[in-house]
């Protein structure tokens, strides 16, 4: 087709350009109107439009879950995993009898890249880019680290106050375009929402809060049960390993992460997935990996959220 050539042909099994993720946003919503619509929660700072696809069946008020994926920049398979999941949801209504009940008493709110301008970056400058890419006054260093600028615990551990640092946490809670963006929409829609998944590579882990004190959370069992069950779930597919565990001791110390933000917001199943690998290909995880990361993903996926519908108020 015309916006084919244009933007270059959309693919759930390679790593797609922010281009062509953006005309895949607009086409998914026109061949499944039903089950799928598009909002725009703001703008990067290099001013791109931040797009938010809004997937379950249509009807008032439900219990909602925000994913997230792609605070960090080189993480690619982490959008590719929020394009798998909307693809799956529209392929698959009405035929999984699972992910059909998910979709009809469920909103997922699926943001399939949140950093968009580092993103970019890294398909033109930087393979490696982590951060986001706004100017820094007075430095020569571009970019914030998104998953340290949300307002929990900001700027305490492990975050930085120098802006070359890969773990600048910006100038303020929120201080970036995208976190408050992101922020905004959670603070707008918070009496529906009940999870927050927070997609990012690698490592294999599936992580709750806290990142920002080794305190246990007031609801860790649950959690921790509720992390069990998903990883479970996942290993079925292709044996792969993950460790799951509060954040603070299973990964390292972390402030102002979104995960850690959407709990105190009272978001109470928050999650950092670590998705594949190990560190073998690491950040550059070779496309033969995409599918089977992502079908794995899902069934974890599944069972957090089936998981929500049973239980929360
Ligand atoms: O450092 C991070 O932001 C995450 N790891 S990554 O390698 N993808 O950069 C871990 C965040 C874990 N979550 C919390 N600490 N709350
Ligand atoms: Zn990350």
């Amino acid at each position: 087709t015309k916006s084919s050539f244009k933007h270059g042909m959309h693919s759930y099994t390679k790593y797609n350009t922010w281009k062509t993720i953006a005309a895949w946003t607009k086409q998914i919503v026109k061949k499944n109107s039903k089950l799928v619509s598009r909002v725009k929660i703001g703008d990067t700072a290099e001013g791109r439009p931040m797009y938010l696809l809004k997937v379950g069946k249509q009807s008032s008020v439900k219990k909602a879950i925000f994913m997230d994926c792609g605070i960090h920049a080189r993480e690619w398979i982490a959008p590719a995993f929020c394009q798998w999941f909307v693809k799956e949801a529209t392929e698959k209504h009405g035929k999984d009898r699972t992910l059909t009940k998910l979709l009809n008493e469920m909103t997922f709110y699926v943001l399939p890249l949140l950093n968009i301008d580092g993103y970019v970056y890294t398909w033109t400058e930087d393979r490696l880019w982590r951060k986001n890419c706004a100017k820094n006054p007075g430095s020569d260093c571009l970019g914030t680290d998104l998953n340290r600028n949300f307002d929990a615990a900001w700027g305490s551990i492990d975050s930085s106050n120098e802006t070359c640092s890969e773990v600048y946490c910006g100038s303020a809670p929120e201080s970036e375009k995208e976190t408050k963006a992101v922020s905004n929409f959670i603070r707008e829609n918070i009496h529906s929402l009940k999870a927050y998944l927070s997609f990012h590579a690698y490592s294999e882990m599936l992580l709750y809060p806290y990142g920002y004190t080794f305190e246990p959370a007031p609801t860790h069992k649950e959690l921790d049960a509720v992390a069990k069950a998903a990883v479970d779930a996942l290993e079925t597919v292709y044996g792969t390993y993950y460790t799951y565990g509060q954040s603070a001791t299973t990964i390292y110390p972390t402030a102002g992460s979104s995960e850690d933000w959407a709990y105190d917001k009272g978001i109470k199943y928050a999650y950092t997935f670590e998705l594949r690998d190990m560190g073998e290909y690491g950040f550059l995880l070779p496309e033969y990996l995409i599918k089977p990361t992502c079908q794995e993903t899902m069934l974890a996926v599944k069972s957090i959220a089936n998981h929500v519908l049973r239980t929360a108020a």
